[in-house]
Parts: C-alpha cells; structure tokens; sequence
C-alpha cells in the first residue's frame, strides 16, 4: 500500500505531526526539507504557503496545515487515541482548544519569529514592538488554555495530541517555559510510552 509522505523540519510544526504519526503506528515515508528549500518550485506546487509540516495521504491527497494534517490522521486511524471517539463531547472539546492553538497561538508565535512580515516599520523599534505584542498575546492566549485543562492534560487523566500542540507552542515561548501548569503538562506528556521517546528522537533530529 502506498505510504503517507511527510514534509518536515525539526524545530518546527512538524513535531506534533511526526509525534501524531507515530502515536497512530503510521510509519510515513519523510522528507526532510531544508528551510532554504522551502520556496523550492518542487515544494511551493505541494504548498504555496512554504511552510511545513505537509503530507501526501496515501490516496496522493496533499494536505498543509498541522490541525488537518492531525485530524486527517485521526480519521484515518480511529482508535488510535489522537482525539477522543468521534461524535463524543470530549472530542468536540478538544477540537475547539485544538483550534483555539491554531488560530491564535500559532499565528502569534509566527508573529514573534517572523516579526518582519508583520509590520511596515522594518527599524529595531518596529520589530521589537512587533514581537513584544505577541508575546503578551501569547502569555494571553496559553493562560487560557492553562485554565481550560483539566489536569494533567487537557481532558482529565487521558493525553490527547492537543496537549502535544500545546506544550510544542509553550516551548517556543520562554515565558511558557517557567509556567508550572506547563511543566507539568510537559513532564506528563514526556512520560507517555509513544509520545515521549517520539519527542525525543525529533529533539535528537536537529542535533
Ligand atoms: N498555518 C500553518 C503554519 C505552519 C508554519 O508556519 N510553519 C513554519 C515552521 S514552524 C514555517 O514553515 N515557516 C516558514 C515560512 O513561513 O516561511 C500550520 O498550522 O501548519
């Protein structure tokens, strides 16, 4: 059976979607793609956005976008304990802080890293202003989250890949970081048999 293709760089979104995919016992065929690649013609006819994570699923639809990447793989291995049964309310919950992440805590993290695309003002001053605003909306956006956990993940005592996303995203905020709700969450995402050592080899990855 042809494979699942997944585009991917370590340090980036592509942590949770690699983690997803081992999570769910797919083993995809990888490509690492270098971030001087990523306006590559090859990869912009694959996603004209340039970013990673991508995927090929196995029937060649080609996907972007790391929540669709995650519920493609969830609907095509249900079970796998990705996301909560489908049609049950605790999925539903979990879709909506999963969407929560993706729409306002990645894109303000993009807005720290890529502080240039996000303001004509090009000066020190005008990037600094430019990163200090995500930040807040970030120390904003995950203290919501943090009050929506149940304790230890999300939804109470089972981990779902939201608290993947999650912690991926309070990684990249140093503030995060120091949060104890976010250590926690961590070290009980780090003790899970598959996620755990699936972090750990990406981690190694961009050694
Ligand atoms: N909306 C996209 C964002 C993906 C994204 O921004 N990926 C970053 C790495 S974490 C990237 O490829 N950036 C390169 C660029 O934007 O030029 C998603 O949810 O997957």
């Amino acid at each position: 059976m042809t494979k699942w293709r997944h585009y991917w760089r370590p340090g980036t979104g592509s942590l949770v979607t690699t983690i997803a995919f081992a999570w769910a016992g797919v083993e995809p065929e990888v490509v690492r793609v270098a971030e001087a690649s990523q306006r590559d013609p090859d990869f912009l006819a694959l996603n004209p956005a340039a970013q990673v994570p991508a995927a090929v699923m196995p029937d060649g639809t080609i996907l972007a976008e790391t929540s669709a990447i995650l519920l493609a793989i969830d609907e095509a291995h249900p079970g796998s304990g990705l996301l909560p049964p489908l049609g049950s309310p605790t999925r539903a919950t979990a879709l909506r802080w999963l969407m929560f992440l993706a729409v306002a805590g990645y894109p303000a993290i993009l807005r720290y890293y890529y502080a240039d695309r996000f303001t004509a003002d090009a000066s020190e001053a005008g990037l600094d202003g430019v990163r200090a605003a995500a930040s807040r909306e970030l120390d904003r956006i995950l203290a919501i989250f943090a009050a929506a956990m149940e304790g230890p993940f999300l939804l109470g005592e089972k981990a779902c890949i939201v608290d993947v996303y999650c912690i991926m995203l309070a990684d990249w905020h140093a503030p995060a970081r120091e949060m104890p709700v976010f250590q926690a969450l961590r070290r009980a995402i780090m003790a899970h048999p598959v996620i755990g050592p699936a972090w750990r080899r990406h981690e190694e990855s961009s050694e």
